[in-house]
């Protein structure tokens, strides 16, 4: 971790509980933890997801890092505990086993798609289950506790956050360009976190068929921010590019195959005239006296944030836990075998949607601290006050060669 606002997690999936440490917070801000857990819910709720869910209720602990209900400045620490655990004690006992234990889960025959092969050949591990405990997305329950509180973060700045799901094994949803309030209370009332009641009918059609079939089902999300102030992320290096670094970070939620900002990959095959985003002047008072009557853009122009709302679309395979299982072969023997089935979802993409918004807001959150970074939430509020002060200097209407 470097030395910005930053974040890592700990924990296997049938592991005691899940550990992250967020440096780089502000002091001064307000987090509550009932926003954490309601979250957390977000992520829970979904049609497709297999029994786990029903085990697990996910409740955080922030256990350092704060004071009074307020930040210090210092690393924040929060664990979330798995209920599955104790079904899971011995086996994941982080102490040495007794003499007499055998596992009862080892998993010896890799799934394809699933990183039980790679991984054991990159840790050397002979029983898949040290591979796929930390490769499942288990994890991700951590992710959203650290995004909703830089979403508390954003929030002090009017910065404010939505995702939908627009595909699902393949039954596409449309999304307006610039979605409303009622669309987004839709969404948050479907348990596929789609807006569209048809398309939600569809969906639950396409998981329930794959279930039955002993198949899985991948879809795609989409993440709205708004509330940006223009001006996050930077042309001046790779690293600093806002798009590279939302697409890196949405990309490294287990499954996500590809990532794309506003129009996405349709650039590709539509003339410059009808994807660039006109510029129209707006009201001369405002700070940001512009409007842009297209956001093909998705809010980022040059790797930095332009004032419109930031879009971003992740696409996630099918889970690769089949309870009709694709051809393999058992290790270390090489012989031809189903690969290994166990408990699984049969579609995760509602809640890889409200992983998005996590992952999504640590990294605005990260570009924000970045611009207006200070020790304390006041110092960055005074900073981002100047900057749009400044702001408004720059654009005052001059009379001719003034
Ligand atoms: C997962 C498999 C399932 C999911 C799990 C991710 O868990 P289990 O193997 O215990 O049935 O439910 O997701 C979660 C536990 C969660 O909180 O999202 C996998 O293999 O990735």
């Amino acid at each position: 971790m470097g030395t910005t606002l930053d974040f890592c997690t700990a924990g296997e999936s049938h592991g005691r509980q899940l550990t992250a440490i967020i440096i780089g917070l502000p002091a001064g801000l307000t987090v509550e933890a009932g926003a954490i857990d309601r979250e957390l819910a977000r992520r829970q709720c979904g049609y497709g997801r297999g029994g786990r869910m029903q085990i697990e209720s996910d409740e955080v602990l922030i256990t350092s890092g704060m004071r009074h209900g307020r930040t210090l400045g210092s690393p924040l620490a929060l664990t979330i505990g798995n209920r599955d655990w104790p079904n899971w004690e011995q086996e994941m006992a982080v102490a040495p086993p007794g003499h007499s234990f055998a596992s009862q889960r080892m998993v010896s025959v890799p799934r394809p798609g699933h990183a039980d092969l790679a991984g054991a050949a990159k840790f050397g591990h002979p029983d898949m289950r040290n591979v796929l405990e930390r490769a499942s997305a288990r994890e991700t329950a951590a992710r959203v506790a650290v995004g909703a509180i830089c979403r508390q973060l954003l929030s002090e700045f009017g910065i404010g956050m939505h995702s939908c799901v627009v595909n699902i094994g393949g039954v596409a949803a449309e999304v307006p360009q610039r979605p409303d309030d009622e669309f987004w209370t839709k969404v948050e009332g479907s348990d596929v976190r789609c807006g569209n009641e048809t398309a939600a009918d569809e969906m639950h059609t396409a998981i329930d068929q794959a279930g039955a079939r002993g198949d899985t089902v991948g879809g795609e999300f989409e993440v709205h921010v708004s509330g940006l102030p223009p001006g996050l992320g930077s042309n001046g290096t790779w690293q600093e590019r806002l798009d590279a670094r939302l697409a890196a970070a949405v990309m490294s939620i287990p499954a996500i195959k590809s990532v794309e900002i506003g129009l996405g990959k349709q650039v590709a095959d539509r003339p410059g005239s009808q994807v660039h985003d006109p510029i129209e002047a707006g009201d001369p008072g405002d700070s940001w006296p512009f409007s842009r009557p297209t956001n093909n853009a998705g809010g980022i122009e040059g790797g930095i944030s332009n004032g419109e709302p930031i879009v971003v679309r992740g696409a996630m395979k099918p889970i690769p836990t089949l309870t009709q299982p694709l051809p393999s072969v058992a290790l270390p023997s090489l012989k031809p075998s189903p690969a290994h089935a166990e408990r699984s979802d049969v579609c995760a993409v509602p809640a890889a949607s409200v992983v998005g918004e996590a992952m999504v807001a640590f990294v605005v959150a990260q570009a924000m601290c970045e611009k207006f970074g200070g020790d304390s939430l006041v110092d960055m509020q005074a900073a981002c006050e100047a900057y749009w002060q400044r702001l408004r200097q720059l654009w005052q209407p001059r009379a001719e060669g003034v």
